[in-house]
């Protein structure tokens, strides 16, 4: 409880103080995704039901249709690659590379900054939050046993970090849909930890079904299984997995928010000439600030598009 309140009021006590002068109240499903975020740790709604203009999604489609058709070899390597044990993730190709030259004008941060998406993470946080990372995902089929990210982890970036994914083809159980221990979230309680087990060269506490279901009954996972367009938030501070495609490969655009205070670099590449762009508004400007600061600009009132 001290440590949330240090994090919130001391570490965070700029970000909290802006967003609640600011803010504008949650309305419609972006409030209802926030309350489902309260209760679960995880929320999924769609880009129909969620974004007032769709037109990004078309625009992200297209972006991501033309780097496949660009990086076709690439794909062809890395999927020939997959099944291999002896790499880290060697089932993910991240399109945009590990580390993302942050582009404010591309389609991949205007996604994440979407007013609607932005006052998700906002709200959830109870604070400006930033965008950590962006990138677009496709998950190889294999036939191998689960491993890395297909293992039950929590994520280590922040006390809250909220990952929004966006799924650009039908994703079923074969496609190896993220899954989440309802209530395993800070704000849930869960009282235990479950049995782990640790692997040389992985810092973090992986566990397999059987250790979950100790401690979260199966009931209580969450699949996020659904239709292209369908969007899936969730606070990876709780118990998840995901990934592990057995019968189709799995696309998706991924985008992350932490608080200002996280002590984790950034997962982009920031230009050293990086500047704002002209007419975004003071939430979208908070979310493109740099570690340890905040960038300059006035910023139109909130609720103006990117
Ligand atoms: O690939 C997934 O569905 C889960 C991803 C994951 O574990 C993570 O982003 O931490």
């Amino acid at each position: 409880m001290i440590s949330e309140l240090k994090w919130r009021y001391l570490d965070n006590l700029g970000p909290v103080l802006a967003h609640r002068r600011d803010r504008q109240p949650l309305a419609g499903e972006a409030a209802r995704v926030v309350a489902e975020l309260n209760r679960n740790g995880i929320a999924m709604t769609s880009v129909a039901a969620l974004l007032r203009d769709p037109s990004c999604f078309s625009s992200l489609e297209t972006a991501v249709a033309e780097l496949e058709r660009l990086a076709a070899d690439e794909i062809a390597a890395a999927r020939q690659a997959a099944n291999r044990a002896d790499g880290w993730k060697t089932y993910l190709l991240e399109f945009l590379g590990k580390h993302p030259v942050l582009d404010p004008q591309s389609v991949y941060a205007r996604f994440a900054l979407q007013t609607e998406i932005l006052r998700i993470a906002n709200g959830y946080f109870g604070m400006r939050t930033r965008l950590r990372t962006y990138n677009v995902w496709r998950n190889f089929a294999t036939k191998m046993a689960p491993r890395n990210s297909q293992l039950w982890h929590r994520d280590p970036e922040d006390r809250y970090v909220l990952k929004g994914f966006v799924y650009l083809d039908d994703v079923g159980r074969g496609c190896g849909p993220i899954t989440y221990a309802a209530g395993s979230h800070p704000k849930g309680g869960l009282k235990r930890a479950p049995a782990f087990t640790k692997t040389a060269g992985d810092k973090a506490k992986r566990s397999d079904d059987a250790q979950m279901a100790a401690v979260v009954p199966p009931e209580r996972w969450i699949e996020g299984t659904g239709p292209k367009g369908t969007m899936v938030f969730a606070d990876t501070r709780g118990y998840h997995k995901g990934g592990q495609a057995t019968e189709r490969d799995r696309l998706l655009y991924m985008c992350m928010f932490t608080s200002r205070a996280s002590r984790y670099p950034e997962g982009f590449q920031r230009p050293a000439d990086f500047t704002v762009p002209a007419g975004i508004n003071r939430e979208q400007i908070s979310a493109l600030s740099a570690e340890g600061r905040e960038l300059r600009g006035l910023g139109k009132p909130n609720g103006g598009g990117v």
